[in-house]
């Protein structure tokens, strides 16, 4: 009598674990489609052909992208490594990190951090926005983390000191681990006032691409800010391609990685075929989603102002489908010298820090701006409404 009370409790208890451990597990391949397709790729089906129907899924979809992107393009982006230590005194926040018996130390220094709980912006090489007051900058120096100076950095700067110089990550990747590993020092120490559920990141052109990528790969940073960032940042490469065939004088893949050390070696693989690689910029928008992201461009050819804004248009388009298009703007504006902010593009900016860093309102609704460019020819699929 009292098992057939027991029994079907029992029953419920064994069948419900084991699916919910499925919703909770994504299937995260290891190897990639690298099918040549010169349309963006559809951010809202699985590698292996399945739809992506539910913010869930999305989730996981965005596991699959992150794999893919640190496999083709950006190199292995490390967790917290092993042993880590942190200091935070008169504005200098410090921390020392070791790993397999190599450690390093690294500083940056805050300003504008006076008065309890303060926003932040962290910023590679100084800030080219105008940061408002009450958001306190951390002027983080990128260049010391990974070089950037073309060939002959390849593996230089302290990332590179921790986990050798033959690890696979370009510099905007070991610059993202650094961002990380600052927060995870916030987060450790006291006095800073910083409060760092309100943290952005900024840097502009090639610090800007870095923005990018440390906005997509930290989870922890509530906005992204990239100025000017261009090819390798808001660009899409498959776009790029494809106003570079068009004759203009814009950045491509091709060129990228003879230039700099920016993008993993195994990008080079896919320097003369982006249009094989599993993934393209507008799912680095995707992987920043649903957090705050307002991408501030130029239209200088070499960046792509085209690109940047067909590519920003379906970054956007999966904001949309998770339901919060006003998450993530882009604005784009000419005639001003590169990483010279304009006054056209600050009501733009300072709706995001408002909304994103000071809790304050701010209308980010539809902010996009940039010249004309057909999103429809790039993409050959439409967007769901995720539930
Ligand atoms: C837009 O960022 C880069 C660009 O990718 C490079 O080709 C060029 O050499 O430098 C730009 C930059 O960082 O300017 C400061």
């Amino acid at each position: 009598m009292k098992y057939s009370i027991i029994l079907p409790l029992l029953a419920t208890t064994v069948l419900a674990a084991p699916l919910e451990a499925r919703q909770a597990t994504c299937k995260v391949p290891t190897s990639f489609p690298t099918t040549a397709n010169s349309k963006l790729p559809n951010p809202f089906k699985f590698f292996d052909g399945t739809d992506v129907k539910t913010k869930a899924d999305f989730e996981c979809k965005n596991k699959e992208v992150l794999a893919a992107i640190q496999a083709q393009e950006l190199g292995t982006f490390p967790p917290k490594p092993s042993t880590f230590s942190a200091t935070y005194s008169g504005g200098t926040l410090s921390f020392t990190a070791g790993e397999g018996g190599k450690s390093i130390s690294f500083s940056v220094s805050i300003k504008g951090n006076s008065g309890s709980s303060v926003a932040a912006i962290i910023a590679y090489g100084g800030a080219s926005i105008p940061v408002p007051a009450g958001v306190a900058t951390i002027t983080f120096n990128n260049d010391q983390m990974g070089q950037q100076s073309g060939q002959s950095s390849r593996g230089k700067g302290k990332f590179y000191d921790l986990y050798g110089s033959g690890h696979s990550a370009g510099a905007l990747t070991a610059w993202a681990w650094g961002v990380d590993r600052v927060i995870d020092a916030l987060e450790a120490t006291t006095g800073h006032n910083i409060d760092t559920k309100r943290i952005g990141v900024t840097g502009c052109s090639r610090n800007g691409k870095g923005a990018f990528v440390a906005a997509a790969l930290v989870n922890r940073i509530a906005l992204g800010i990239p100025q000017e960032s261009g090819s390798g940042g808001a660009a899409c490469w498959r776009v790029s391609d494809s106003e570079k065939a068009k004759g203009k004088n814009i950045q491509t893949s091709s060129q990228i990685v003879g230039e700099n050390v920016w993008f993993s070696p195994a990008f080079n693989a896919f320097s003369t075929k982006a249009n094989t690689l599993a993934t393209d910029h507008h799912q680095l928008a995707g992987l920043v989603a649903p957090r705050g992201l307002i991408v501030i461009e130029n239209e200088i050819d070499w960046l792509g102002p085209v690109s940047t804004t067909a590519c920003m248009k379906a970054g956007r388009l999966i904001y949309k489908a998770l339901g919060v298009p006003d998450n993530m703007g882009f604005t784009g504006s000419g005639n001003h010298n590169h990483c010279s902010f304009p006054s056209n593009q600050q009501s733009d900016l300072t709706a995001y820090i408002n909304k994103f860093l000071l809790n304050t309102s701010g209308n980010t609704a539809n902010i996009e701006k940039g010249p004309a460019a057909d999103v429809a020819s790039y993409i050959d699929w439409t967007a769901p409404t995720l539930t």
